[in-house]
């Protein structure tokens, strides 16, 4: 799971991700919500699915803006978890 995926694997996997976008070896995304209260609900899914895999997000937060940050510590780049994660937070945003 936490096996560095190539750069093939990255592209890839990135095309499957639209609005993530790769940076400095993380892949990035930002959101905006309507208000402060629809961030923090948003934060606290992305939370309880971060711990259910055991991977957890770089952010910040300002208000009703959330940026997402994902990369695999323990690898030095990015892994398997970090697309799945990103499908997840996806998700709650779609719903
Ligand atoms: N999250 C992220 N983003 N990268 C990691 O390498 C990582 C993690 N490692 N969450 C996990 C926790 C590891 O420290 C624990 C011990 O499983």
């Amino acid at each position: 799971m936490r096996q560095k995926a190539t750069d093939a694997e990255v592209q890839a996997a990135l095309a499957k991700l639209p609005g993530w976008e790769l940076e400095d070896g993380a892949i990035m995304r930002s959101f905006e919500f309507a208000d402060f209260k629809q961030a923090w609900a948003f934060m606290g899914r992305v939370a309880e699915a971060a711990e259910a895999l055991d991977h957890h997000p770089e952010w910040t937060n300002v208000y009703n803006k959330v940026l997402i940050r994902l990369s695999t510590h323990d690898a030095d780049g990015l892994t398997r978890l970090d697309f799945e994660l990103a499908a997840k937070i996806d998700a709650f945003v779609a719903s």
